[in-house]
């Protein structure tokens, strides 16, 4: 059996993942296939719906890569939509509070944990399970991470980080930056973002749980590894398709004037 996505990053692995917002299963295909270990769909800021979201899986599966999603803020029963849709992990953005953690949790497991309904027929068949096999490990082997991106959800960070059934944050460096200088900058890389993110890895990785970032630049991602996040971001799908497609305009506007 391939190792999980869960399996890895308890191993202390570091996962690269590249986001989707294209909802295009050739898009995500094409990621996959890039190499990344996960493909990420955003259904918050990128354009998926479940139904991209259902072919994309797929798309990610057939390219080799891990399936990963975000839901909308606090739409946490799109959270179990997308488990049942073979989600090997979920981010939920914006958990400000344990009762957010709380409510999350419950469309992510099954009980004791949770309160998640039965019927993951296509999860199971995209993980290779019978039922049985998918109800024994899925409270350990689906991922939920709580994104940590305000003030307020740092202030809560430790009650977040009890409540059992958060098994990772995800920091949102554009957001916390955002929200710590209350809407005076955007400063993914700047000093207050660095100073919080380096004490949420330091915090979660303490706790025994999984940290992960998005991150903005190659010396992002080395700093954020650096500083103890294995679950790495980098690159968007729509921003790196129009810098290949600049790249290849100038390259042949120059051949034309040579
Ligand atoms: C943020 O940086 O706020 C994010 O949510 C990354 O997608
Ligand atoms: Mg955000």
């Amino acid at each position: 059996m391939p190792a999980t996505l869960a399996s890895k990053l308890r191993d202390d692995e570091t996962v690269l993942t590249v986001w989707s917002g294209l909802p295009v299963p050739i898009m995500v295909e094409l990621l996959a296939r890039s190499g990344f270990d996960t493909v990420t769909l955003d259904m918050q800021h990128g354009q998926h719906d479940i139904a991209s979201v259902r072919d994309g899986f797929a798309s990610a599966t057939l390219g080799g890569a891990h399936r990963v999603a975000r839901i909308p803020v606090g739409d946490y029963a799109t959270a179990s939509r997308l488990l049942d849709l073979g989600a090997e992990a979920v981010i939920a953005p914006m958990i400000n509070s344990a009762e957010d953690a709380r409510a999350f949790v419950d469309a992510m497991k099954y009980p004791p944990l949770g309160a998640r309904s039965w019927g993951p027929h296509r999860g199971a068949m995209l993980a290779g399970k019978t039922a049985p096999e998918y109800l024994r490990t899925a409270n350990d082997e689906t991922l939920a991470f709580a994104m940590i991106e305000t003030p307020e959800a740092f202030a809560a960070l430790d009650d977040i980080l009890k409540v059992p059934g958060i098994d990772a944050v995800f920091v949102g460096p554009a957001d916390l930056s955002l929200t710590l200088s209350n809407g005076a900058e955007l400063a993914p890389e700047g000093e207050a973002v660095r100073k919080a993110a380096a004490e949420i890895a330091a915090k979660t990785r303490a706790a025994g749980k999984i940290a992960g970032k998005f991150c903005t630049s190659v010396e992002d991602i080395a700093w954020a590894q650096q500083a103890g996040f294995r679950l790495l971001n980098y690159g968007i799908d729509m921003s790196l398709f129009i810098e290949a497609v600049t790249q290849a305009l100038r390259a042949a506007q120059s051949a034309c004037e040579s």
